[in-house]
């Protein structure tokens, strides 16, 4: 059922950099409908709880660091295929090995700060936007 959702955030480079309204209209320019949006910003503790499969890697520290020293734009999206077209769109993790005209390709500063998360499958697409909102927060359908 909600196979045809992801979860992003626009990271704390993007958000500082001006990116926010670059980024999402690339992301509705390429079908992805907004369904749930906030600005908020991640505790210590909860990004350790967010990037948890990555605590023992070296860069764990870094990407904690990283990802609390600024506000981010969290949000799920709608689209068929949802997961896997928005791997595309974002492109590969570190931006020099990223597709031209992808959002890390245009906007990244590193594989570190690389300005955009998009879920890897669809069932951590359901963990994280949990993580971050409630049913109450997240608006399918037509409202007109
Ligand atoms: P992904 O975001 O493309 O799925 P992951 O391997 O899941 O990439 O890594 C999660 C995040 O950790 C990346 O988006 C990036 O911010 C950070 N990261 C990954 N690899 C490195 C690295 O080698 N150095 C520093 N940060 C990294
Ligand atoms: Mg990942």
């Amino acid at each position: 059922m909600t196979t045809n959702r992801t979860f992003t955030m626009l990271k704390p480079d993007a958000v500082d950099k001006g990116y926010i309204g670059a980024i999402l209209k690339k992301i509705n320019a390429a079908g992805f409908k907004i369904v749930a949006m906030k600005m908020t910003r991640l505790t210590r503790a909860g990004a350790e709880e967010f990037y948890k499969i990555h605590k023992e890697r070296p860069f764990f520290g870094e990407l904690v660091d990283y990802m609390t020293c600024g506000p981010i734009v969290a949000a799920i999206l709608e689209k068929d295929n949802a997961v896997e077209d928005f791997r595309v769109l974002i492109g590969a993790t570190d931006p020099a090995e990223a597709a031209e005209g992808t959002i890390r390709k245009l906007y990244a500063e590193s594989i570190g700060n690389n300005a955009i998360h998009g879920s890897d499958s669809n069932e951590n697409s359901e963990i994280e936007s949990a993580f971050h909102f409630s049913g109450r927060e997240v608006f399918s359908g037509n409202f007109f």
